[in-house]
């Protein structure tokens, strides 16, 4: 059977196809004469093909990726040669923007520790400080694609203000801000939702969580990399904004101590795309596009280069 790269522990239902069809190696195990024949890496958005890799893959044809994001994947070298990116668009935005709206509201209602105070016995002893209101807050979109629309639609319904940064402004009923700063100085409450790459890392930093202020709070369903994690703790400790709610961080699954440890915070470990039924499409979208490319045929989602 023909070797086929794997570089983050799969999907079973894609590692179960794979191993019909391939002999499943890892970057670490691959031998020299296997990597000169892999035409394939299957990969998720927690995937890494940096340009080291891609070296060692001289035929490789196509990254077929569970997840939407390809932050992991030196893309512009892909580009350069050719190798198709295969996503699995549309299927999680539903999801990611539940996921989204059940941190805000985590957050600011205080769930889990309402839930650490009951399920403890600390109830008998005492009480549950107040939270704060959700309905009528005002929300700044970072990054208004798929899963920014998805997630203005259910604050909305929140009766929510909600506004948005983005590269360039699109056609959507929402007021739009070209800066960021700016953005995060209107509202009380900042969504991450960009696709992360190079060019916007620590794109949420010390100047940004200033404008958003002592009542703002922060919510990441992106990517850890869009947020300066050491500005973000330092901004938590001492009040510059009130809370924050994260399901990715820089370096997970590490967590830092100096985050964990905050009392006004919200973690999840980046489960924005976990539901069965989800997880399910994507792995049906996943197969498909091996089958294709088994098949000589055109893949079913792979990533158009836009110039
Ligand atoms: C998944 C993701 O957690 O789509 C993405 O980019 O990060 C998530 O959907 C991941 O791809 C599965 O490990």
């Amino acid at each position: 059977m023909p070797p086929i790269l794997k570089n983050v522990s799969l999907n079973p239902a894609v590692e179960a196809f794979a191993q019909q069809h391939f002999e499943i190696v890892t970057p670490e195990t691959m031998t020299a004469e296997q990597a000169a024949q892999i035409e394939v890496i299957l990969s998720s958005g927690k995937g890494k093909a940096p340009k080291a890799l891609l070296d060692r893959l001289p035929n490789l044809k196509m990254i077929d990726i569970l997840g939407v994001g390809f932050d992991g994947v030196d893309a512009a070298e892909c580009r350069r040669r050719g190798i198709q990116l295969c996503l699995t668009s549309g299927v999680l935005t539903a999801d990611v923007a539940d996921l989204a709206v059940g941190l805000l509201i985590s957050l600011l209602r205080r769930i889990p520790e309402g839930f650490d105070l009951v399920k403890s016995g600390a109830w008998e002893q005492r009480k549950l400080g107040l939270g704060h209101k959700v309905s009528g807050r005002r929300a700044g979109i970072v990054g208004l694609g798929q899963i920014g629309q998805a997630i203005a639609l259910r604050l909305n319904a929140f009766g929510m203000e909600i506004c948005y940064y983005d590269p360039h402004e699109k056609d959507a009923p929402y007021r739009y801000f070209a800066d960021l700063t700016e953005l995060a100085a209107h509202c009380d409450t900042l969504i991450v939702c960009a696709a992360a790459s190079a060019q916007n890392a620590k794109l949420i930093n010390a100047q940004v969580l200033k404008a958003l202020g002592a009542e703002g709070v922060l919510v990441n369903v992106a990517r850890g990399s869009l947020i300066d994690e050491a500005a973000l703790v330092q901004a938590l400790q001492q009040g510059v904004i009130a809370g924050a709610a994260l399901d990715v961080f820089a370096a997970e699954p590490h967590v830092p101590e100096s985050l964990r440890s905050l009392p006004n915070v919200v973690l999840t470990p980046h489960i924005a795309s976990a539901t069965v039924e989800t997880r399910r499409k994507m792995a049906d979208i996943v197969i498909a596009n091996l089958q294709a490319f088994m098949d000589g045929k055109p893949l079913p989602t792979a990533l158009k280069w836009r110039d």
